[in-house]
């Protein structure tokens, strides 16, 4: 049995993959060494994070994905936002927020916690946000450009897309960074092929 760091996510299309990159490296001429930053086949907005699960539950976790998939139509999302959490004025994770289709991801997580958390995965204490993580602050403190960078730039908007399908991850950590494999893919409101 082999054990594999899982989690159920939203792919980005290639616009807004575009988009974000192009965000990313304006903030990295302002804080660049100091921030781990996303590689961009890396961007998605994350449903439900399940640590490391044994493969052999891997069908069955598939299997719930696909359950919650199917209960949702396709619908859009737009990238609207920029942010930091804890906040602006300590930004240890740089964001880029979701304006429509926020609920249809909240629904999501929702769908799929219940019937993950009785396979044993743990829920999260935090309130789920959907955002895409562009980069992780190494050092924290000192970086009030930054932090004035994300200010005049809050409004963030990027286009929109057409979420169709949700994507099961499997992230090995290696030394240069995460290596996501695609486990598999459940479509939004139709039954799956894979
Ligand atoms: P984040 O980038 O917004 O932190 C793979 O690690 C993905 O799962 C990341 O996109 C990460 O989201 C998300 N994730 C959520 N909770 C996590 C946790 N406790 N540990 C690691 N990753 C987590």
């Amino acid at each position: 049995m082999k054990r594999i760091r899982t989690f159920i996510a939203v792919e980005l299309d290639q616009a807004l993959r575009r988009q974000a990159l192009g965000l990313q490296k304006q903030l990295a001429r302002i804080a660049g060494s100091d921030v781990k930053w996303a590689e961009p086949e890396n961007l998605h907005v994350t449903l439900l994070f399940l640590g490391e699960v044994n493969d052999v539950e891997i069908p069955r976790i598939f299997r719930i994905a696909e359950q919650a998939a199917v209960c949702q139509p396709p619908f859009t999302m737009s990238l609207e936002m920029l942010g930091a959490f804890p906040s602006i004025h300590h930004p240890r994770v740089l964001w880029i927020g979701v304006g429509s289709g926020a609920q249809e991801l909240i629904a999501l997580h929702d769908r799929l916690e219940p019937p993950l958390s009785e396979l044993g995965y743990r829920r999260e204490e935090r309130k789920y946000t959907p955002h895409i993580t562009l980069g992780r602050v190494k050092a924290p403190g000192g970086q009030s450009r930054l932090s004035s960078f994300l200010a005049q730039h809050s409004g963030f908007r990027a286009g929109s897309m057409l979420v169709e399908e949700l994507a099961l991850m499997a992230s090995e950590l290696t030394p240069s960074g995460p290596l996501y494999t695609i486990l598999g893919r459940a479509h939004l409101g139709h039954k799956t092929e894979q």
